[in-house]
């Protein structure tokens, strides 16, 4: 059955193609430093998303043209559309996929209810899985949708929350178990707060940690050896929310000693919510070898909210790249596309143009990032910078060999120190040079 009919399977055709329905630069079998670009890059594509997501906005209902879908809450419908997400991912030529639990499968207002249906799709996905050879790169809970998380899941000021979130967790970890996923994320919606007027945040806090062990005993248990990861993001839905950076993340599982089971899922538009870069984002999370994953996507500088537009912006994708490949690449993640269509793109081949667009801009990256590698100049300027360090009073610091008191002893004996430009002006010419 084609339910994208006028879609061929798009391939790469190189950057003189005037067709639309092609790439121009992600060509998956080149390779570039030793790897194929579809081993570096990891495409992923969002069930909620492609599938679900009608485009509407706070102030209209949705757009999005879904003849595949009748609306209905019944399984048979989940079913199809998991058919026709995976004709979607065959004819994009994309390895992974990413789903929230209600994604999937319908929320039918009765845990156990809901639970079964679950249970009926994903076993349908499995065999979509085993058919044409996708992967699962992670699932995830919805706890976010349902008005009974309004006040929060896992930080809910009601116990009886918390307990029906662990148990929603439980099924979607048994769900991503189930389809060998690589990873499970948690982004925390509404783990966050309006006013402190009415929150404790240290038991909040203290909660949520709580259910994240809570997670790791129970991958423990059932032999789930995918990778947890936590997904930051600064506000939207919640005013304040707990994970709000990278840094904060990293601050959280240290202090509940979740480190050692978690990793980071960075997403390009929380980034830039949070009044950071995302390579800034990036590099913390590296530093702290807790990168796991991407969600691709990027905001409007000219609005405030997280519009999950798919990726274009090449300087982005290529400064990201360039952190990937210093990193040594992905292993458990990828670059998972969570973006949407305009609301005013509201035909299925939008779909295709976006993804398309996503990969190709990522394929960029790639190719860019390896060429400044490869050239030298950046890397070379970097290290020259720091070189006051490689011997003499800058290697004794960084040995903790001397005190206050000696490095008083030695500045007194210098004159004032002289810096060298930090020429950024320069560099931003040698990355201009390879874009
Ligand atoms: C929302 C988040 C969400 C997570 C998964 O802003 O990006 O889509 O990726 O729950
Ligand atoms: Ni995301
Ligand atoms: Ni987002």
């Amino acid at each position: 059955m084609a339910y994208f009919p006028d879609v061929p399977k798009i391939v790469y055709e190189g950057s003189k193609s005037r067709n639309p329905l092609a790439f121009k630069h992600y060509n998956p079998d080149e390779i570039i430093e030793g790897k194929s670009m579809r081993e570096h890059l990891r495409f992923a594509a969002a069930y909620w998303h492609v599938m679900r997501n009608s485009l509407s906005d706070p102030f209209g209902g949705g757009t999005a043209l879904t003849p595949w879908d009748d609306l209905s809450d019944s399984v048979d419908n989940a079913k199809k559309r998991a058919d026709v997400f995976f004709e979607f991912l065959g004819k994009m030529d994309i390895d992974y996929y990413c789903f929230h639990d209600r994604d999937i499968a319908p929320e039918l207002n009765d845990f156990s209810k809901s639970t079964a249906a679950l249970e009926s799709v994903v076993a349908h996905l499995g065999d979509l899985q085993k058919e044409t050879g996708k992967k699962l790169l992670w699932g995830t809970a919805c706890l976010f949708s349902h008005p009974r998380y309004a006040q929060g899941a896992g930080t809910s000021p009601d116990a009886h929350v918390f307990a029906y979130a662990a148990a929603q967790v439980k099924a979607a970890m048994d769900a991503t178990h189930a389809l060998g996923g690589l990873g499970y994320t948690f982004w925390g919606g509404r783990e966050g707060y309006a006013t402190l007027l009415n929150t404790d945040v240290k038991r909040e806090l203290d909660h949520l940690a709580t259910m994240l062990h809570m997670a790791v005993d129970y991958a423990k248990k059932i032999g789930f050896t995918g990778q947890f990861y936590i997904e930051p993001k600064p506000r939207e839905p919640s005013t304040h929310q707990y994970d709000s950076d990278a840094a904060a993340c990293l601050n959280f599982l240290r202090e509940y000693n979740l480190l050692d089971h978690f990793k980071l899922n960075l997403e390009t538009n929380h980034a830039t919510l949070a009044g950071h870069t995302m390579d800034h984002e990036v590099t913390v999370a590296i530093n702290a070898g807790a990168l796991g994953s991407i969600d691709a996507n990027q905001g409007d500088t000219l609005l405030g909210w997280d519009t999950d537009q798919f990726p274009t912006d090449l300087y982005g994708t290529s400064k990201v790249m360039l952190k990937i490949l210093e990193m040594g690449g992905f292993t458990t993640g990828g670059l998972n596309f969570d973006a949407k269509r305009r609301r005013e793109s509201h035909e299925p081949i939008d779909l295709f143009h976006g993804h398309i667009g996503g990969m190709d801009a990522f394929a960029r990256g790639l190719k860019i990032a390896a060429a400044v590698r490869a050239d030298g100049r950046i890397g070379d300027f970097v290290k020259g910078r720091y070189a006051s360090w490689d011997t003499g009073i800058g290697a004794d610091i960084e040995k903790r060999a001397v005190d206050f008191d000696q490095l008083t002893q030695w500045v007194t004996q210098k004159t004032e120190p002289v810096l060298a430009s930090g020429r950024q002006e320069m560099l931003e010419n040698v990355l201009n040079d390879f874009l």
